[in-house]
């Protein structure tokens, strides 16, 4: 079992019956999926599943969980994803997939997020590994790229094959490099008070537990 694989497991334990809980997308979520559907046929748990994507939707049905739609909640008792980058202080980047808006919404609604990672997620500072995604309004990209560069920001539209990359809501992607020294706190705000910016990778003060697998064991931070 790799380290991804160990920190599913870890935190499926943890769901217990009557719970609502929020899928996350990407190859952790994906053992987290399969290990709670395994609970559910095994052990008889009652749970009801909301997911972050079509892709993770997708493996729920297939395994029998029970899906509710997003639209149709008021809360979650528990959002579980992976990440791309996690600082000391907990907030993380994600969104090299495509599902930030969602993923945001849901870690959010949820009473507790826990965040699943192996070693190689942790950072020091967020922007360290990759650069920044933020989704924006297509018809605003170019107004966007500018308020972007006026905080240092460089941003590059994402492509995909001989096109633009386009979301699962219709926007467009800005891959954005920031200077070094802006913590990912600071750029959170900075971000967040830019028009025609859908929603960014930087998830800050929403997790409540990191679940970090390595060399076959999990240490867990909580906030
Ligand atoms: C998605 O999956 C993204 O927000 C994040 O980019 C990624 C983590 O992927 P993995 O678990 O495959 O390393 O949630």
């Amino acid at each position: 079992m790799n380290d991804k694989q160990l920190v599913a497991e870890y935190a499926a334990q943890r769901i217990e019956s009557g719970m609502l809980v929020g899928l996350g997308t990407g190859s952790t979520a994906n053992f987290f999926i399969e290990a709670l559907a395994r609970r559910q046929r095994e052990e008889n748990l009652q749970i009801e599943v909301v997911a972050s994507s079509v892709v993770s939707m997708l493996k729920a049905q297939q395994l029998d969980l029970t899906l509710r739609g997003v639209e149709q909640i008021g809360g979650l008792d528990v959002y579980v994803d992976g990440a791309d980058e996690v600082a000391p202080d907990l907030t993380l980047l994600k969104g090299r997939g495509s599902d930030l808006v969602r993923e945001k919404i849901l870690a959010k609604a949820g009473k507790a997020f826990w965040v699943l990672i192996d070693k190689s997620k942790q950072v020091d500072r967020i922007g360290q590994n990759f650069p920044i995604p933020m989704e924006v309004m297509p018809f605003a990209w170019q107004l966007v790229q500018r308020s972007l560069a006026a905080i240092g920001g460089v941003g590059t539209l994402r492509k995909s094959g001989d096109g633009l990359f386009v979301t699962s809501h219709g926007s467009l992607v800005l891959d954005t490099a920031f200077d070094p020294d802006l913590d990912g706190k600071t750029l959170n705000n900075l971000l967040d008070a830019i028009p025609g910016i859908v929603e960014h990778g930087i998830f800050a003060d929403l997790t409540s537990a990191v679940f970090c697998g390595h060399q076959g064991s999990v240490e867990e931070t909580a906030v």
